[in-house]
């Protein structure tokens, strides 16, 4: 069997390493030249925990390789990416299918009877059904499972991924997989392929329900984590500790509350909740708001802190942490980065960026004159102290050593370090 994995990032990357670790002949295609000589010379263009080592053992033994065109092979799988284009007219927000649509016209002509086609990216609902529509149209010699079911051709299925950032190794195998073919034997071709490395379950259902499923997982923890940071709002007006608040109510055997936060960042759970409303926008009436709600938060951050700095004659802000979660290095998205870019914009004081996991400030942030410092420099300096991101460097901090500070502590590190939160942080297992 030869796979072609279509789309080498943070998904098509680790998945074609590891099937080319079970031995299979993997070759991975992307759009990049350098990522393809990157992968080649047996190394990775982005930051994954173990991944360096797969990557350059498979390099070695042969087994998986990358090119920038495709090239024929038994089973295709598309991870590329599906951003959402926010349309300027009505700022309504609809996905952009066109990496998938190139990526079947490039594929389509190498196809031949009996292969197999998986989505791999997230995709809203109906997108595997178009893609199989874009093989037909590109190859009408061959027929396709959404016109003619299991006598088709060609196989096509959705199996989204669910692998976690910082994780992903451990859960591309241990992770139960959603098989959504767009007929039973599709389904079977897609359970017979990932079994060569799934431990767990290939859990098998229709293409638009594997769809749905993968936006479900994002939309809920969305609108979990809009409830938290909206409680977290509701309860600096009533002047009430929102963590242990959360702490109290979770208690409850069937009350969970996610963490609040300066805002929800990210690749996945920021956008996939826009491809069901751009679906059902007049249904998705609770995901559409819990966005806004999770969008909002980093305003309300920066008009906290443009208070508490005002009470000084020469405010010295110190931002601790610039990543969308805790000890990872992706600033992508980052709702701390965006934080801090703003309180340059608007002059708030001096700025002291404490990022422990990078070692030179992104781009707007050096020009708008922001410092990147050591977390003990940037305590020394401070009279604010604005915490963004629960690294653990800052989750080690000692309570007297923000005493003395102003602090706006958006992650409850420092509450979590009084003792106060740590039910939740177990209940999370977010700490
Ligand atoms: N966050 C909070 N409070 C919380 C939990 C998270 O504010 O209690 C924030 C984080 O700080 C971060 C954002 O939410 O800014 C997202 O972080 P995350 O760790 O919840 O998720 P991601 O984006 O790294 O990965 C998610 C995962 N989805 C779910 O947990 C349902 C992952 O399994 C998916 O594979 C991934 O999206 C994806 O690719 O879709």
């Amino acid at each position: 069997k030869k796979i072609s994995v279509i789309g080498l990032g943070y998904i098509g990357l680790p998945t074609a390493a590891v099937f080319a670790s079970r031995g299979v002949e993997v070759v991975g295609v992307d759009i990049n030249p350098q990522t393809v000589e990157t992968i080649n010379a047996g190394r990775i263009h982005i930051v994954e925990p173990g991944l360096d080592s797969v990557v350059n053992t498979a390099v070695n033994a042969g087994t998986l390789r990358a090119t920038l065109a495709p090239e024929a092979a038994d089973a295709f799988l598309i991870a590329v990416p599906t951003p959402f284009i926010r349309q300027a007219a009505d700022s309504t927000r609809q996905p952009d299918l066109s990496y998938i649509q190139s990526a079947a016209e490039e594929i389509a002509p190498l196809l031949k009877k009996g292969d197999l086609v998986v989505l791999e990216s997230t995709s809203p609902v109906g997108t595997t059904e178009k893609l199989s529509r874009w093989l037909h149209k590109a190859r009408p010699d061959l027929s396709f499972p959404h016109d003619c079911g299991d006598r088709s051709d060609i196989r096509v299925a959705h199996c989204p991924e669910r692998v976690l950032p910082g994780q992903v190794l451990r859960e591309l195998v241990t992770n139960d997989r959603i098989v959504g073919g767009l007929s039973p034997s599709c389904s079977r071709a897609a359970t017979d392929l990932y079994k060569l490395f799934v431990k767990g379950e290939c859990v098998v259902t229709n293409a638009r329900a594997a769809e749905m499923s993968k936006l479900t997982e994002n939309a809920f923890r969305d609108v979990n984590i809009a409830f938290a940071n909206e409680l977290s709002v509701i309860c600096d007006r009533l002047k009430i500790d929102v963590w242990e608040l959360i702490r109290l109510a979770n208690r409850h055997p069937r009350v969970n509350i996610l963490n609040p936060g300066p805002g929800v960042g990210g690749h996945c759970i920021a956008v996939d909740p826009w491809f069901i409303v751009s679906s059902c926008p007049e249904q998705a009436r609770l995901l559409s708001v819990a966005r806004d709600v999770n969008d909002s938060k980093p305003a309300y951050v920066v008009g906290q802190v443009l208070k508490l700095a005002a009470q000084f004659r020469e405010p010295v802000i110190a931002c601790l942490g610039l990543s969308f979660k805790a000890d990872i290095d992706d600033l992508r998205e980052s709702p701390a980065l965006h934080i801090v870019q703003q309180l340059a914009a608007k002059d708030a004081g001096k700025i002291l960026a404490v990022e422990p996991n990078i070692v030179k400030l992104p781009r707007p942030l050096s020009e708008q004159g922001v410092q990147l410092v050591e977390l003990k420099t940037a305590l020394e300096k401070a009279n604010v102290v604005v915490v963004l991101v629960d690294h653990r460097e800052f989750r080690a901090l000692e309570p007297s050593q923000t005493a003395a500070k102003e602090v706006i502590d958006t992650r409850g590190v420092l509450a979590r370090i009084a003792g106060v939160n740590t039910a939740n942080i177990d209940a999370n297992g977010y700490g």
